[in-house]
C-alpha cells in the first residue's frame, strides 16, 4: 500500500503562462464594449462562429477579441487538453478518486469498434445490452409483452434519482414529439411520497410497468419508492409472480436486483465506467427507448457519436465543446461571473437546464485539485435557466439591467416541430432579439432621442455588453439532442481539465446522505431519543416530533 495519490498531479493553472497572460489581458479589455467590437469588425458575426456536425455556435456576442481566443487556446494547450481527452477515449482510469475509467463515449461507439479496458473490448457488451433493450422495447410497444392479467402495458414509470432520473426525464420531454402516444410515461424520483402518489393516480396496476433505474440498487430514495410501488402492484394483483411482469431493473448490481424480487432476465446492465450523470445512453435510457423506439434511439446515439468525433478530431479553434468550455473559463475565472444561464427557445427542452445543472455542477463543483490540494481559483459556475420566451417575462430584467454579469447560452431551432401560424418566427425572433438587446443595449442618448423625459431616461437605458452564445440547429431531432448533450458533456471535461479537477466523482453528495440516515431514527423512534446533534438540528428534530404527532382539529380540514 502507498498513500500516494494515483493522480498525475499536474501544475496549478495559475502558474501557467497563458493563465498569467489572460489575467493581464482581462484587465486590459475589461471595459471594452461589444458595440465597439462589432463596429470595428463588420464580419465579427460570422468570424466568431463555428459549425460542427450540424450545430452552429455563434460566440461573437462574447466579450472576447482574437487575442482572448488565442490566449484561451494556449491555456488549453498548456493544460494538455488534447492528451487528457485522448486518455478518456482510450479508457484510462481518469476518474482517479474512484479508480475508474470514464467511458460514456463507449455507449455510443459503433459496433465493430474496439475500446479496451483491462484487456477486454467493452463495445460488444454495449451492443449486447442495447439489442436486449430494443427487443424488450419492441415487445412493450407492440403490446406483445402482457401484464399479469394478460393486458398490454399502457403506462411506464421510471423510478430513479439524480443521474438515473434527470437524463431519462429530460430526454423524454425533449423527444416527446417522437414518442408513442399510446403509452403514458411518468418519472418518480423524490422520496416525498407525493411524487409516487401523484404518478400512480388513476393508473391501473395490471397495465403499468415500473423500470427501477439505479446503478447501485441501494439508493435510499429509489429503493423506498420501488418498495412502495411493489406494494401498490401486489395489493392489486395479489400474487408475487405478478412482479416479474410489471417490474424491470436497470442496474449494475444483479445481486440486489434479485433480492428485490426482479427476475434478472429482466435486468438491463451497465458498468462502473459509466457515471450516473453520463448514463442517459446506457440502459438508463430504457424509458427513452420505450418512448421513441429503437430507430430514434439509434439516431440519438448517432448524434452523441458525431459530437464525440468532432471533439476528438476538430482543431481546438474550431472545436465546439472546447470553445464553449474556454468561454465559460473566461467569464468564471477572469471576468468574475458566478453563474451561467441556459435558455432554450423550445418548450420540449424545458428540463434541459435542470439536466445541465447536474451535469455541470456535480461534475465541476469541486474544491480540490486532482492531487488533493485546495483550488485557489473558482470552479463550476452556478447553472440555471428556463425556456424562452417564458423567462423573458420573469428574470430577464436582471439579465438586462441588473448588477450581475450573467453569461447566457441561447439554444434554438430553425424549424418547428409543431408548425402553427406564425408561432415559430415569433419564438425565434425573440431569441435573436434577446441576445441583440443584451449585447448592444440602448444608450441614454437613444432613449432621450425617443422623447423620454430626462428623469426617466436612466431607467430606460440598457448598458448592453452582456455576453451570450447562440447555439442554433436545424430541427430538434433525436440526433440533434444527442449532439447537444455531448456538446455540454465535453465542455464540462474541457473545463475540468483546465481547473485540474476530477469531473467524474461526486463525493460532495455523501455527507448529507450519511447524516440523514442518522436522523431518520431520531424522527421515528417511539421514545424520546437522546439527541446528539448541534443545537439547531436538535431543536428542529424536537419541533418536528411534536408537530408531526399533533392531530389536526376537525376545523382544519
Ligand atoms: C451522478 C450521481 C448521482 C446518481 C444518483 C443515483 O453522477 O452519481 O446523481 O446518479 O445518486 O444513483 P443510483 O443510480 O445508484 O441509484
Amino acid at each position: 500500500m502507498t498513500d500516494k495519490s494515483p493522480s498525475p498531479g499536474a501544475q496549478s493553472p495559475l502558474e501557467l503562462p497563458a493563465w498569467q497572460a489572460l489575467l493581464v489581458h482581462s484587465r486590459q479589455i475589461k471595459d471594452i464594449h461589444l458595440r465597439r467590437l462589432f463596429s470595428e469588425d463588420p464580419a465579427r458575426g460570422t468570424r466568431f462562429a463555428v459549425e460542427g456536425c450540424g450545430i452552429y455556435l455563434d460566440y461573437s456576442k462574447n466579450r472576447v477579441t482574437t487575442e482572448t481566443l488565442r490566449l484561451l487556446l494556449a491555456l488549453a494547450a498548456e493544460c494538455r487538453l488534447s492528451e487528457r481527452v485522448e486518455a478518456m477515449f482510450r479508457g484510462e482510469r481518469i476518474n482517479t478518486t474512484e479508480k475508474r475509467a470514464v467511458l460514456h463515449v463507449a455507449l455510443r461507439s459503433r459496433r465493430g469498434n474496439s475500446i479496451m479496458l483491462d484487456g477486454a473490448n467493452v463495445v460488444p457488451w454495449v451492443h449486447e445490452v442495447l439489442e436486449r433493450m430494443e427487443a424488450f422495447a419492441q415487445r412493450i410497444r407492440s403490446g406483445r409483452w402482457k401484464g399479469y392479467t394478460g393486458k398490454p402495458i399502457r403506462n411506464v414509470i421510471n423510478i430513479g434519482i439524480g443521474g438515473s432520473d434527470l437524463g431519462p426525464v429530460m430526454a423524454f420531454e425533449a423527444l416527446r414529439h417522437y414518442s408513442l402516444r399510446d403509452l403514458t410515461f411518468r418519472f418518480v424520483s423524490n422520496v416525498d411520497a407525493t411524487d409516487l402518489t401523484e404518478a400512480l393516480r388513476e393508473l391501473k396496476p395490471d397495465e403499468t410497468l415500473f423500470i427501477v433505474s439505479s446503478k447501485t440498487f441501494t439508493t435510499l430514495e429509489t429503493m423506498t419508492n420501488a418498495r412502495s410501488a411493489r406494494a401498490w402492484a401486489l395489493q392489486a394483483l395479489g400474487d408475487e409472480r405478478a412482479i416479474a411482469r410489471h417490474f424491470v431493473a436497470v442496474s449494475t448490481n444483479a445481486q440486489e436486483v434479485a433480492a428485490f424480487g426482479i427476475d434478472t432476465a429482466n435486468m438491463f446492465g451497465f458498468w462502473d465506467w459509466v457515471g450516473g450523470r453520463y448514463s442517459m445512453n446506457s440502459a438508463i435510457g430504457l424509458s427513452t427507448l420505450l418512448a421513441v423506439g429503437p430507430e430514434n434511439f439509434r439516431s440519438l446515439l448517432a448524434g452523441f457519436r458525431a459530437m464525440d468525433e468532432h471533439y476528438r478530431t476538430a482543431p481546438l479553434e474550431k472545436n465546439l465543446p472546447v470553445l464553449l468550455g474556454l468561454l465559460s473559463i473566461w467569464y468564471n475565472n477572469f471576468l468574475g461571473a458566478q453563474t451561467l444561464a441556459i435558455l432554450p427557445y423550445d418548450q420540449y427542452l424545458k428540463r434541459f437546464p435542470a439536466y445541465l445543472q447536474q451535469l455541470m455542477m456535480e461534475s465541476n463543483g469541486k474544491g480540490v485539485t486532482l492531487d488533493g490540494n485546495p483550488v485557489d481559483y473558482d470552479t463550476s459556475p452556478v447553472v440555471w435557466g428556463e425556456p424562452g420566451t417564458n423567462g423573458q417575462h420573469s428574470f430577464y430584467q436582471l439579465l438586462h439591467q441588473g448588477t450581475k454579469l450573467v453569461p447566457c447560452d441561447f439554444i434554438g431551432f430553425c424549424q418547428p416541430l409543431n408548425p402553427l401560424g406564425n408561432h415559430h418566427p415569433i419564438l425565434v425572433a425573440n431569441l435573436f432579439a434577446q441576445s441583440e438587446a443584451l449585447a448592444f443595449g440602448k444608450t441614454r442618448e437613444e432613449v432621450k432621442e425617443e422623447g423620454t423625459e430626462a428623469w426617466l431616461a436612466p431607467h430606460r437605458t440598457f448598458e448592453g455588453n452582456r455576453p451570450s452564445n447562440t447555439i442554433l440547429a436545424e430541427r430538434l431531432t433525436p440526433e440533434t439532442l444527442g449532439k447537444l448533450v455531448a456538446l455540454y458533456e465535453h465542455s464540462v471535461l474541457t473545463q475540468g481539465v483546465i481547473w485540474n479537477i476530477n469531473s467524474f466523482d461526486q463525493w460532495g453528495v455523501e455527507l448529507g446522505k450519511a447524516l440523514a440516515q442518522r436522523i431518520v431514527p431520531d424522527l421515528q423512534s417511539a421514545g424520546e431519543p437522546r439527541l446528539r446533534h448541534d443545537s439547531s438540528t436538535s431543536a428542529l428534530i424536537t419541533r418536528y416530533r411534536s408537530q408531526s404527532r399533533r392531530k389536526p382539529d376537525a376545523s382544519e380540514f
